[in-house]
Order: C-alpha cells, then sequence, then structure tokens
C-alpha cells in the first residue's frame, strides 16, 4: 500500500494509472536523462525490463501482505531491491529487526522506513535503492568505471 502516493510524491507528472494497477511517473535528472516510475503490485509481469530496481513498500499493519513480493524478488529476479516499511499512522508497530525477521529479509537486503505522502522521504528512500542498485552492480560486475579528471 502507498504505491501511487509514492510515485505522486517523487513524480513530476501526474501519475498515469494504466490498466488499473500500474503508475507511471516520471523524473528528469538532467535534459538527457530521464528516470521512469513504475508502481504495481505484479512485479512479475511483462514490461519491466530494464529495471534498475524496486523499492518494495511495506504496510506494517499487514506485512504478511509483502510476503509474495518479496519471495519474488529474493527468488525469481536479478533486480535489486530494497524494503521500505511505510509508516502509515506516523508508527512502524515493530522494531525494524522484528520486522527483517518477519519478512525472512535476507541479511544484503537494506531495510527502511518512509512517508509515501512526503516527498523528500520518498526521494530518500529512491537515493538508498539507487546506492543499492550500484554496490550490488559493483559486487557483480567488477570495480565500477573511473571517472575521468
Ligand atoms: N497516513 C498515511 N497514509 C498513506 C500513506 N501512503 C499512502 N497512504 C494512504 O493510503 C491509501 C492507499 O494508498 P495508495 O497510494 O493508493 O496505495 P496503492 O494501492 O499501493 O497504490 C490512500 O488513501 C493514501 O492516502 C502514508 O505514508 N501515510
Ligand atoms: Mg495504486
Amino acid at each position: 500500500m502507498g504505491k501511487t502516493t509514492f510515485v505522486g510524491s517523487v513524480s513530476e507528472t501526474e501519475p498515469i494509472t494504466v490498466e488499473t494497477t500500474t503508475d507511471v511517473g516520471r523524473i528528469s535528472l538532467h535534459q538527457d536523462v530521464v528516470l521512469y516510475l513504475f508502481g504495481t503490485s505484479d512485479p512479475s509481469q511483462a514490461g519491466f525490463a530494464g529495471t534498475l530496481g524496486a523499492v518494495v513498500l511495506v504496510d506494517p499493519r499487514r506485512v504478511e501482505d509483502a510476503f509474495a513480493t518479496i519471495n519474488y524478488f529474493e527468488n525469481s529476479s536479478e533486480v535489486p531491491f530494497i524494503v521500505a516499511i511505510n509508516k502509515f499512522d506516523g508508527e512502524l508497530h515493530h522494531e525494524l529487526d522484528e520486522l527483517r525477521e518477519a519478512l525472512a529479509l535476507g541479511p544484503g537486503v537494506p531495510l527502511t522506513t518512509c512517508d509515501a505522502r512526503d516527498s523528500e522521504s520518498a526521494v530518500y528512500t529512491l537515493q538508498k535503492l539507487v546506492a543499492h542498485t550500484m554496490n550490488v552492480g559493483g559486487s557483480d560486475h567488477g570495480s565500477p568505471p573511473e571517472v575521468p579528471g
């Protein structure tokens, strides 16, 4: 829960909802570099090839709703992902350690919290995802290229 809200918080366009379940948003990082955001409850659906990474939003009141999605990213996908507990009523309800255990997250999966309504919080969550994506890519494919200059 919170996907449409999250995409709306960071997108420079109103999220466009396609096929009732997927929100599409956009962030221009540079005049030539556009990041597309997809909010969906079915990450296995076709059309996400080339995805840089995923944020799994978890409603702390209904942690079990996230099991299938996390299982998918842990076992059936190469896409780097992080898990963000969406603090719906400003509360976590459980310690992060307990949530990590309840969600059976591998030790390499970053776990964070966010407020999907707050654009700073949503941007911060995306920054964590990008950092994780670069980290995972770095260990899999050798050192990142050196930046000249
Ligand atoms: N209090 C609170 N409400 C939220 C938050 N994120 C989403 N909501 C509300 O929860 C409802 C469902 O959110 P939505 O983004 O549509 O979830 P989706 O089904 O995953 O797209 C909406 O009424 C939102 O306003 C949050 O971080 N805090
Ligand atoms: Mg939605």
